[in-house]
Formats: C-alpha cells, sequence, structure tokens
C-alpha cells in the first residue's frame, strides 16, 4: 500500500505539474488578448480620427467649390457650348485674330477659367514656412492698364483675392489708363460690383497716362502702408504675399519683387520649371533690363531674400511712404522704359535695398511686342527719352558707355533734370561707381582697361559684321555698314571676346567649316569665346578657323567660320 500511495503520489504531481503548465499557457494567452485588446482600440482611435480628418477634409472642399461663385460656372458652360460649335480651322483664325490684337493668345485665355489651378512652384524648402500675418502690414495692390483683355485683366483679380491671406489685402485698384475697349467700361463696373463689392476699386484717368504716371496717380489712391504693383497679366500664385510683406515688415527700406514665372504667349501654359535660386535683375550699357542667375551670399539659405541689382518693374512691392522719400518715380518720364532701371540705381545708390522674395511666386505673360500705342512719338522714342533721363541723373561718367551704345540719336529733347538732380543731392545719394562696385561688381564695363577697339568691324570685302537683331541663341551675319552702332556696334575685349553693347559674344561650336557663327550670353571663361585679333584677322582659338564674311552657293552674303587663307579679303576686319 506504500508503494501505491508513492505511485499515486507521484502521478498527483504530475497532474499538479501540468495545471501549472496549463496555467502558464492560460496566463500567456489572457496576456495575448489583452495585447490584441489594446492594440484593437488603438486602431480603433486611429481609424475614427482618419475618418473625422476625412469629414472636416470633405468639408472643406465642399465650401471651396460653393465659393467658387456661381459665375465662373455659367461662364465655363457657356464656353463649352460655344466651343463645341467650332472646328479645328475657325479656332485657329480666332486665336491669330486675338493675338494680333492684344500680342498674346486671348483667345486660348478666354476659355481659361477666371480662377484656374496653377501648379505651385515654389521649392520644397518654402513649404513648411510659417508665417505670422498679425505682424504684417497690409497692401494696396495697383493695376494699371490700357485695354487689357478682360479674362486676363480679371484673372489676375481673382488670383490676387484667392491667393493672399484677406487680412493682408486692403483693397485692389484698378488704374485705368484710359483705355477705349468697351469691355473695360460698364461691363467691368458691374462685374467688380457684383463680385469685389468691398475690396476692388476702378480709377479712370480721363487721359492716357503713360504706365509712369498711370502708376503715380494709383500710388496717389492707395491707402495701405504698403503698396504692390503687378501688370494686369499676372496670376498671383500660392503663398505670393506673405514672403513679400515679411520682408518689409522686417526693413521698410527693402523694396521686393516676387520670382517672376513665365505664362507662355501663345498656349497661356503657366510655366511648372523654376531653378532652385531664382534670376535677378542686372543690365546692358543699351540700358535694358536684363536677367543673371542669382547668387547666394555666404551662409545664406535658399529661402532667404536675394540682392537683386535691378528689377523688371512691373511686380514689385514697397513700404508707401519710402516710395515717397525716395523720390517715387520721374513723373517727367513717359509712354513706357526705363524707369524700372531708374527706381532700381536709386534704391541702391539712395541707401535702400532691392530684393526678390525666393518663395513669392506670380506669372507673367511675357510678350513680344506691345499692343498698344503710347502717348507722342511712340515706346521706342519714350524708352530712349527716359533712359537719357536716368543716365544723366544717376550714372555720373559712366552715362558716356550707354551712349556709346546710340551713336546715332534723334534729337530727344529730355526736359529739365533739376528736380531729380536735387533729389540725389538731398538724399546724399552714392556714386555710381559704387553701385557697380558693391552691388554688380560682375558686370563687364567697356572702358579701356577693358576694350582695346571698339566700334564697327568691316570685311574686306566691304559689308560690316552684324548682330542681326537676333538674340542669345540666333546667328550673326554681314550686312551693308550703316554706321548706326545698334546692331553693328562691337567691342574687342582684353578678355579676346567680340562682344555687343547687351552682352552678347561671337561664339562658335561647330568644328565642321563653314561653321555658323553664333551669338550667346558673353560667358567670360574664353573656351568658344576666345578670337585672337592679329594682322586685321579674327582667329578663333578652340577651333583655329577665321572669321568669315563669305558669298554662299545661292549668293547670299554670310558670316561663317573657316579655314583661315592668307590674304582673303572676307578675313580681313578693320574698324571703322
Ligand atoms: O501707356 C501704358 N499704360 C499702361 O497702363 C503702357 C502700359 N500700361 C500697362 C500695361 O497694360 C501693363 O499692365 O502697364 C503694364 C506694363 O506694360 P506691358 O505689360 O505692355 O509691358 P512689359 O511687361 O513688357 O513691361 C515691363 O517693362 C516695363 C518698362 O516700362 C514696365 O516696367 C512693366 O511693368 C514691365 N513688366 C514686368 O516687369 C513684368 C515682367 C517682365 C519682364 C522682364
Ligand atoms: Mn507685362
Amino acid at each position: 500500500s506504500l508503494s501505491r500511495l508513492d505511485r499515486a503520489n507521484t502521478e498527483l504531481e504530475q497532474v499538479l505539474m501540468e495545471l501549472r503548465h496549463k496555467r502558464e499557457e492560460l496566463e500567456a494567452m489572457k496576456r495575448d488578448i489583452h495585447d490584441m485588446q489594446s492594440e484593437k482600440t488603438d486602431t480603433e482611435k486611429s481609424l475614427r480620427q482618419v475618418r473625422s480628418k476625412q469629414k472636416v477634409l470633405a468639408n472643406h472642399q465642399k465650401q471651396l467649390m460653393q465659393r467658387r461663385s456661381q459665375a465662373h460656372q455659367e461662364r465655363e458652360e457657356e464656353i463649352k457650348k460655344r466651343q463645341q460649335a467650332l472646328d479645328a480651322r475657325d479656332i485657329k483664325a480666332l486665336e491669330d485674330a486675338s493675338h494680333r490684337k492684344h500680342a498674346f493668345n486671348e483667345y486660348k485665355s478666354s476659355l481659361l477659367p477666371l480662377d484656374r489651378a496653377i501648379p505651385d512652384t515654389r521649392i520644397k524648402e518654402c513649404l513648411p514656412l510659417k508665417w505670422d500675418t498679425s505682424k504684417m502690414p497690409k497692401t494696396s495692390v495697383i493695376i494699371c492698364y490700357v485695354n487689357e483683355a478682360w479674362s486676363t485683366l480679371l484673372r489676375t483679380v481673382w488670383s490676387v483675392l484667392n491667393r493672399s491671406p484677406p487680412e493682408l489685402i486692403e483693397e485692389i485698384i484698378l488704374l485705368d489708363d484710359a483705355s477705349d475697349a468697351e469691355w473695360l467700361g460698364e461691363k467691368l463696373d458691374t462685374y467688380v460690383r457684383e463680385h469685389f463689392p468691398s475690396h476692388v476699386r476702378i480709377v479712370r484717368s480721363p487721359d492716357r497716362l503713360g504706365l509712369i504716371r498711370a502708376r503715380l496717380l494709383g500710388a496717389k489712391h492707395a491707402k495701405g502702408p504698403v503698396m504692390t504693383f503687378l501688370d494686369s497679366h499676372c496670376e498671383a500664385n500660392q503663398g505670393w504675399l506673405e514672403p513679400i510683406l515679411d520682408i518689409i515688415a522686417t526693413n521698410r527700406t527693402t523694396v521686393v519683387t516676387p520670382v517672376i514665372d513665365t505664362i507662355d504667349h501663345r498656349t497661356m501654359e503657366y510655366a511648372k520649371w523654376t531653378s532652385n535660386i531664382p534670376s535677378v535683375g542686372t543690365f546692358d550699357w543699351t540700358l535694358d533690363f536684363n536677367w543673371k542667375s542669382g547668387v547666394l551670399r555666404p551662409g545664406q539659405k535658399l529661402t532667404d531674400p536675394i540682392d537683386s541689382p535691378t528689377m523688371a518693374g512691373g511686380l514689385f512691392a514697397i513700404d508707401r511712404d519710402y516710395f515717397y522719400e525716395i523720390g517715387s518715380y520721374d513723373e517727367d518720364m513717359d509712354g513706357w522704359g526705363g524707369e524700372n532701371v531708374e527706381m532700381s540705381f536709386r534704391i541702391w545708390q539712395c541707401g535702400g535695398r532691392l530684393v526678390t522674395a525666393p518663395c513669392s511666386h506670380v506669372g507673367h505673360i511675357f510678350r513680344d511686342t506691345h499692343p498698344y500705342k503710347v502717348p507722342g512719338k511712340g515706346i521706342h522714342h519714350t524708352f530712349m527719352k527716359n533712359s537719357m533721363r536716368l543716365a544723366e541723373v544717376w550714372m555720373d561718367d559712366y552715362k558716356q558707355f550707354f551712349y556709346d551704345t546710340k551713336p546715332k540719336r534723334e534729337n530727344i529733347d529730355i526736359g529739365d533734370l533739376t528736380k531729380r538732380k536735387a533729389l540725389r543731392e538731398r538724399l546724399k545719394c552714392k556714386p555710381f561707381k559704387w553701385y557697380l562696385k558693391h552691388v554688380l561688381p560682375d558686370l563687364f564695363v567697356p572702358d579701356s582697361e577693358h576694350v582695346l577697339h571698339k566700334g564697327a568691324l568691316r570685311a574686306g570685302n566691304g559689308l560690316c559684321l552684324d548682330k542681326m537683331g537676333h538674340r542669345a541663341g540666333g546667328q550673326a551675319g554681314v550686312f551693308s555698314c550703316h554706321g548706326e552702332g545698334g546692331n553693328q556696334g562691337w567691342m574687342y575685349t582684353v578678355n579676346d571676346e567680340i562682344r555687343t553693347a547687351d552682352s552678347l559674344c561671337l561664339d562658335v561650336y561647330s568644328s565642321k567649316f563653314p561653321a555658323p557663327i553664333h551669338l550667346q550670353r558673353c560667358h567670360q571663361k574664353q573656351g568658344n569665346q576666345a578670337w585672337k585679333y592679329e594682322n586685321n584677322v579674327f582667329r578663333h582659338v578652340a577651333s583655329n578657323g577665321c572669321l568669315s564674311s563669305v558669298v554662299s552657293g545661292n549668293g547670299q552674303h554670310e558670316l561663317k567660320l573657316d579655314t583661315c587663307k592668307e590674304g582673303s579679303s572676307g578675313q580681313q576686319w578693320t574698324w571703322v
């Protein structure tokens, strides 16, 4: 019986052990269940969060859709109906006609929503930036126009209203420079009354003022502490305004431009591409505005304002009081042109600063011609007069380099300069030499230190080297000598370049003779732009060919790079 007891005992121990195991398993299962339960609640919680976020988003979208006013939808349906009745040839004809009238494809524009979506062109570094609008001044937005198309004018206005924090917009002033287009009369009054009753004001000038005096009149009407000027065919992009006003809030003597994106004048497409560092403004000695690549200072972030030596002129913001302190505009400038370079020199020379805000983007329709006439003797004339005024007031002895580019100026009465010269005195502005040294140190200065020869270049066969009115990428040619400079004005530099006053250099990149001679922006790095000038011959250093005025197969005179032949008259170039 003792051994039975023993056996029973062992069995009991075994059972107990199993029981213990089972209990442990049970505990483990319980723990698992508990874990799973809490996981479940977590998932349920985040699911609930996602759902509520979705709801908020849907609501938001609904509101947005509702805010797209009835008018937009009605207009778009109307357009659709009209389009269905046309075939491709009709459309092409309508587009061409509108292009002749407005210098861009207005027909295409008229089919696009007035509040269309455009690509957000900001670099990614801009997106996380947070702006405190409560510390920013309000702005008046001033848009001057003469016979601007309906669709582009209103798209400018809608883009400003839809893409600006409302608390930052004091008003939008539409300054009509005496347009006679019928759509800009009562029809516009009604539209503005219906859609923008509280924000938009139309001011109509009874006489044609020209762009510069039109802006001065717009400024007179502005109530906001900051004024933002825009051309009448722009589209403000996402978040365009905050970076601009932030800079002015920090320093009221800084004048700010957005990055200007391109809206194509044929397709109306808003360009998606922009470079990481925006282009900034420079100028040529013809006093034309030009772009150059922006450069970051050491330690400067991609989102920081970047110094711009000049501005394009149409799109900028300025503290209203500072605008007057610094001399607003030269009110004796007529029509169009030059005012932007004048204001740029003045800002820098008189202690201010001109910058581009990399996170602010506004699109502009760039076009090839102007669809309007300016009062007086036309755009060419006013541009010349305005440039002469600015050269006389701001450029000291350097003005001569500008005059050198225009050897045959018509007699232009540039008027009285006393007021502008007094302004320069009063503000104790720095000399132009200072501006060149500190603001545009890399600009080519055509003085005797840098230029070995200048004038026209005549080949032995009697023709002159000619830019043929082409821009960068085009080809240079030869033409009968006219002695007016312009397309026939050339310089040979210490850098071995053959260059024009507007910074184009003769450039050859094909090695097959006879090779075309291209015009490219001067890069000052020798390479394909280096020429040796000896015994009246220009030898292209990289390819060892000679600059030649030749007669082609069909009897046409052409400029080529060809094998050097001693004594060939087309390869003998003299300065005249
Ligand atoms: O007599 C006029 N009255 C006007 O109100 C002539 C023009 N205007 C208006 C016109 O309707 C337009 O809204 O002024 C604005 C500028 O005229 P545009 O668009 O025909 O000229 P643009 O874009 O070729 O002109 C550039 O250079 C001008 C020089 O005087 C002005 O500074 C423009 O504002 C300027 N535009 C820009 O800077 C946009 C970027 C272009 C570049 C580079
Ligand atoms: Mn323009």
